[in-house]
């Protein structure tokens, strides 16, 4: 495969990814990518390389192949920069996802900047990595968590944000994109917005970098938090990005080796970006993994991705659409990447997944780490079917049928 082609030619696209050329019955039909994505073999190829010729720790060792893994593990980060348009390679900051990058600002930059009476503003669309970490940050400094609401249609509640923005606020910490209705949130406006209070802001980028080109300094937020486990890279490696000035007042979130320039018995003085946040032996296999897979994508190129991706969202909005006592939440197509979710009436979500499962397609149900949206909808679950740059049309078809033959199975059975 190279990235000469466009569009998107599916079928050339499925023969890098092995899990999807297994010979089993039925084939798998891979609809969780949201969840995590597969792998193409140039991921997977840097991983075996790494560990079968170059295997050791960086950073410490004055021998080959200790420096070729130093060398990879950068050149990583700088891919990486490069990704999202970072000024530069020292603010990007490896973490295990984006969970561990979030928590990272709220206990460095927050307990350092917050008190009692702030306002920290997030969305009743926040995945829980985006919530929680700030709801233990309101608990330990007496900060206020406060919410901008969703719309029946999914979207933001952006009129109101006039009226949350206030000199109160010092941090505003939103999804890019949702990972339950999809919905692309304006973070470039918000962002502006939020920065006419003096308020920070944090970005969770985890649905958005794997699907849309994404730029940090046009967004001009002060935080970028994703995982490379979406985006075609292994588990276990995350990204943390952040405006210089911050990261360098901030204070170190986990200490130990590596993050450090001198140890006394008392006190130590830390090292400079990006090793300051970056404490312990990092994952090394994986960040050499997520630079390939930044480098697939570039060669794929996001720009035709995400043509393709909506062809077969508005597909699925059409064909999902047919079926009789059908729930679709959020946001038309054009407002969205990613994602459909929805309920049939009378079938619990899980029941439908684990239908769909007996021919092969694999979806995602339950509250998908979104509890105070499900509650906003109204449901204790969903069922969720997402997509990526190796899914296909015929992909949709068998969801359909699929949800047909669930529909027949259980209400039969209930009568
Ligand atoms: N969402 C999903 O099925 P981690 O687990 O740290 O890599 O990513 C957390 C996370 C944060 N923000 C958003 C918007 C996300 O979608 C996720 C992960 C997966 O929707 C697993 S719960």
């Amino acid at each position: 495969m190279n990235g000469a082609f466009r569009p998107l030619d599916v079928e050339a696209i499925r023969g890098d990814f092995p899990i999807l050329k297994q010979e089993i019955n039925p084939p798998l039909i891979y609809l969780d990518s949201a969840a995590s994505s597969q792998k193409p073999n140039r991921v997977i190829d840097v991983l075996s390389d790494y560990y079968r010729t170059y295997n050791a720790n960086i950073h410490r060792g004055i021998y080959r192949i200790s420096e070729k893994a130093t060398e990879q593990y950068e050149e990583a980060r700088k891919k990486i920069a490069r990704f999202i348009n970072s000024p530069r390679a020292c603010q990007i900051i490896f973490t295990r996802n984006t969970t561990e990058s979030i928590n990272l600002v709220a206990n460095s930059w927050g307990n350092a900047n917050l008190r009692a009476g702030d306002e920290i503003l997030i969305s009743v669309m926040e995945h829980h990595s985006n919530l929680v970490p700030w709801q233990l940050l309101a608990q330990r400094t007496g900060a206020k968590l406060r919410y901008i609401e969703v719309t029946d249609e999914g979207l933001l509640h952006l009129e109101e944000l006039d009226r949350l923005l206030t000199e109160r606020t010092k941090l505003v910490a939103v999804t890019h994109v949702s990972n339950v209705l999809g919905t692309v949130n304006p973070v470039q406006s918000i962002t502006a917005a939020a920065h006419a209070v003096g308020a920070k802001v944090i970005i969770d980028a985890a649905q958005s970098a794997p699907h849309l080109p994404v730029d940090v300094q046009a967004i001009d937020c002060d935080f970028f938090a994703f995982s490379g486990h979406k985006m075609c890279g292994p588990t276990g490696i995350g990204v943390l990005f952040g405006k210089l000035d911050l990261l360098e007042e901030m204070p170190p979130f986990l200490g130990g080796g590596s993050m450090i320039r001198t140890v006394q018995r008392e006190h130590s003085t830390y090292a400079d970006l990006p090793q300051k946040f970056e404490a312990g032996t990092p994952s090394i296999a994986q960040t050499i993994g997520l630079g390939a897979a930044v480098d697939y994508l570039n060669d794929v190129g996001l720009d035709a991705i995400h043509p393709h991706e909506q062809e077969l969202l508005e597909y699925a909005h059409q064909k999902l659409s047919e079926i009789e006592g059908i729930t679709i939440y959020g946001p038309k197509p054009r407002h969205k990447v990613g994602a459909v979710t929805f309920n049939l009436d009378r079938i619990h979500a899980h029941d439908v997944a684990g239908i769909l499962d007996q021919d092969g397609v694999a979806i995602r149900a339950g509250h998908h780490c979104t509890q105070p949206l499900m509650q906003k909808f109204g449901v204790i679950a969903t069922a969720r079917a997402s997509f990526y740059l190796y899914n296909k049309l015929e992909e949709v078809d068998s969801l359909y049928e699929g949800l047909l033959k669930a529909q027949k199975i259980l209400i039969r059975r209930r009568g």
